[in-house]
């Protein structure tokens, strides 16, 4: 037992390093190596993978999950917010708006989706899975489906020495809620030595019960403190697909320079890659031509859109039909997620309620100080026919614009430089922010 572990620590150790010199994202993989070591954990992800596999061999199955069901999976989660200083204690409308995330990017509504180049346009999926804050604890207790705990300062859960420690409350973590209810998804303080090299890791079907969920630094989640190319909260959606059976898109053989195109993500309609994304946007590149029968004649290019890929968030646009069709063989075959489409826990409505009491909350007016452009983004449950009017110090209306949707973007054009404040709102909500225009 000792050996392993010692092996493990080498191997993250060298996996750390690795990820700090080569703006890794992800530790989903090493992770999976790790667990891989316990026998039994190692034979349950073989026979999840198998029973998938046999699964979407049936014809039936693969036009099923080709087709739209209209009926919407829904999936309950627990957030457990482990924090070790107040910022890391995210605000209830940073985690509302990663659900919020979650959903457009899993039902193809996410408004960058318009930018996915002609050649992929057709195979985006609208997963139907979606994901809500559960409303019932396992005590059968009403919940907002976020639990908040204070870890002491000295806490590790950095993924060398605290490996897994945010899963249990024995290592100032919080034990999980049973998987096969919950997607349970830990936010916390992952750094090593004041270095946030790991963004998020996730477990893959067939994981145990203690350790299954996903795990994402506290600034990633929603759309948090982080800077571009990682602040468009598209980490969560790579660990929640790799939680739904989903590897990497270049399926983790970039080891060497120049790459590998031998091997599969098991998914035919996500173009072979030999590589990750470096956390950019490079549409130009075509890694392999050697592709699935799938694709006929055509080569298409790395499909740097999708989730599974290392691209900056912004460029992060689609799941694949191959992928929802991936995600739905081990919906129907892997026990924790047949089980968990469900749950009993339902969704929470008291998150909502915070929304309607604390609306100015939930409205994101940036950037501030403001030249030509102003974003107003609104979080979940955006309530209908919001209004925004900008006025300015002697309270003269300067512009309306109706009808705001989840991210809006707002011509300055015509305004001089100057204070003015912004209110958004409908007949049930009202925020009013401040704004500086300097051009
Ligand atoms: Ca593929
Ligand atoms: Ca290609
Ligand atoms: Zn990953």
């Amino acid at each position: 037992m000792k050996k392993q572990l010692l092996t493990l620590g080498l191997g993250l150790l060298t996996f750390g390093l690795s990820v700090a010199q080569t703006n890794n994202k992800c530790a989903t993989m090493p992770v999976y190596e790790a667990h891989s070591q316990n026998p039994i954990a190692k034979a349950n992800f073989i026979n999840a993978e198998i029973a998938a596999k046999n699964w979407l061999a049936n014809p039936l199955n693969k036009i099923k999950t080709s087709q739209k069901t209209n009926s919407v999976i829904m999936i309950p989660v627990v957030v457990h917010v482990l924090y070790k200083n107040a910022v890391q204690n995210i605000p209830d409308s940073q985690i509302v708006r990663q659900i919020q995330i979650l959903n457009q990017c899993f039902s193809l509504t996410n408004p960058n989706y318009s930018q996915t180049r002609a050649v992929f346009d057709t195979i985006g999926a609208d997963t139907e899975l979606q994901f809500c804050l559960a409303g019932i604890d396992p005590q059968g207790n009403t919940t907002t489906g976020i639990i908040r705990k204070s870890a002491p300062s000295n806490a590790q859960f950095d993924p060398i020495f605290g490996f897994d420690n945010m899963k249990s409350s024995a290592t100032n973590g919080d034990d999980p809620w049973p998987n096969d209810q919950y997607l349970n998804i830990w936010v916390c303080d992952m750094s090593f030595f004041g270095n946030a090299f790991v963004l998020g890791y996730a477990t893959f079907p067939g994981e145990v019960p203690a350790l299954d969920g996903v795990v994402i630094q506290s600034e990633y989640f929603g759309f948090g403190t982080a800077a571009a190319p990682n602040n468009l909260g598209r980490t969560t959606v790579h660990e929640v697909g790799h939680y739904l059976g989903m590897r990497h898109i270049w399926a983790d053989d970039d080891s060497q320079a120049t790459g590998q195109c031998d091997s599969t993500d098991f998914v035919d309609d996500t173009p072979n890659q030999a590589a990750k994304s470096e956390s950019d946007c490079n549409v130009t590149i075509n890694s392999c031509s050697a592709e699935s029968p799938y694709w006929g004649a055509i080569d298409p290019p790395d499909m740097v859109e999708n989730y599974m890929d290392y691209s900056a968030d912004a460029c992060m646009t689609m799941f694949s039909k191959g992928q929802k069709a991936r995600m739905y063989s081990f919906l129907n075959t892997d026990p924790a997620r047949v089980a968990i489409k469900t749950s009993p826990a339902g969704c929470s409505t008291v998150g909502l309620k915070d929304l309607y009491t604390n609306f100015s909350n939930y409205v994101f007016v940036y950037p501030n100080p403001a030249n030509d452009v102003l974003h107003i983004n609104i979080t979940q449950f955006t309530p209908k026919n919001l209004t925004c009017e900008i006025y300015n110090t002697t309270g003269q209306l300067i512009k309306t614009i109706k009808q705001l949707a989840f991210q809006n973007t707002i011509n300055l054009g015509d305004l001089v430089n100057g204070m003015y404040v912004v209110k958004v709102y409908n007949s049930e909500v009202n925020a009013i922010k401040k704004l500086t225009v300097a051009k």
